[in-house]
């Protein structure tokens, strides 16, 4: 078992110290490399085996992704990719400036989430994968897997229109299979993978089967992604110059509820069919509904993509991202 693979089941008090991050960095010294351009051209000065932080980017830089922009709508009709697509694509693309998030209902065929269901429940039977420390998320199944990787984290169609989204080629980071709800508090992608430029990141989540009102269905609020980031500088969240807070999620999240409140935020369930895919902006306020049904399965996937061109991190952990060895620029 790889050192990554024996982290994603640990719990302890090693995941708190920044040294043990430095080391397993050195490890993957070849999925940093590229970082080493990134820092010149955003002008930092560490080594690309430090932690990193948004406190590393006191000043961002000017690139604001477009669909950020305030005269995004307007830029839309002068875009020759954005006219070459359908008039009810054209329309939830308009949505996600306003909403956050853009819904392709029935875009896998039943006979492709049925054949993923199959395979997750096979390898989980016979230990070839694994829940991670969380007890609820498969981590990169798409490793394990030719359909999950080729028809859902690297499906042409949805790299191609989550590149246009981001204004910049996407590279497939990471995938999460869940078979139950996350009943994950709210919170924004951005705190977990973060981007300098900020922003440059999008996400998938795929129903594998028909959700309902208590199997824990995925929730967000729209309008969310407007609001500025949250960073580690914004909450108490116990980090020093060696450890990461203790709990450090748990106050992000007490923060999240606190900036809901605080904005009379309106929540809404994704009651998704099977097949459909939702689609969510770096910064889009989301999580997963109790199971009141309990044992209830609620089978989905989740990917998380970044843009090429950008220092990838997580500010939750304060570390850079690994980036898969096939996504180096
Ligand atoms: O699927 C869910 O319940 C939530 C997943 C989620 O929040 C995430 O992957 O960031």
């Amino acid at each position: 078992m790889t050192l990554q693979r024996l982290f994603q089941k640990y719990t302890g008090l090693l995941r708190n110290l920044k040294a043990v991050y430095v080391l397993n960095n050195l490890l993957n010294a070849g999925r940093l490399k590229q970082n080493r351009p990134l820092y010149r051209r955003y002008g930092l000065r560490k080594s690309i085996f430090s932690p990193l932080g948004s406190r590393d980017f006191r000043v961002h830089d000017a690139d604001i992704p477009w669909v950020d922009q305030p005269d995004a709508a307007e830029k839309l009709n002068q875009n020759s990719e954005y006219q070459s697509f359908s008039e009810d694509l054209k329309k939830k693309i308009e949505r996600f400036l306003t909403d956050g998030y853009m819904i392709l209902e029935n875009f896998f065929p039943e006979e492709e989430t049925e054949a993923l269901n199959l395979e997750v429940e096979s390898q989980l039977k016979a230990g070839k994968t694994a829940y991670n420390y969380t007890g609820r998320k498969i981590f990169n199944f798409f490793e394990n897997s030719a359909l999950a990787d080729r028809r859902f984290f690297r499906n042409p169609e949805l790299l191609h229109l989550l590149s246009f989204l981001l204004g910049k080629k996407v590279i497939p980071f990471q995938s999460l299979n869940f078979t139950l709800g996350s009943e994950q508090r709210a919170h924004s992608d951005s705190i977990h993978m973060t981007t300098e430029p900020p922003g440059y990141l999008i996400a998938t989540w795929i129903a594998l089967e028909d959700c309902t009102p208590d199997n824990g269905p995925l929730f967000y609020y729209p309008g969310s992604h407007r609001l500025p980031y949250v960073t580690t500088g914004d909450y108490d969240s116990g980090n020093t110059a060696l450890t990461i807070g203790d709990n450090s999620n748990r106050r992000y999240e007490d923060k999240i509820e606190e900036i809901i409140r605080q904005h009379k935020l309106q929540k809404q369930a994704f009651i998704a069919k099977r097949g459909d895919v939702l689609i969510w902006h770096a910064n889009l306020l989301h999580g997963g509904s109790p199971i009141l049904k309990p044992g209830a399965t609620r089978r989905s996937m989740v990917c998380h993509y970044f843009a090429e061109g950008v220092i990838c991190y997580h500010e939750m952990s304060q570390r850079p991202a690994l980036l898969p060895k096939q996504g180096i620029i």
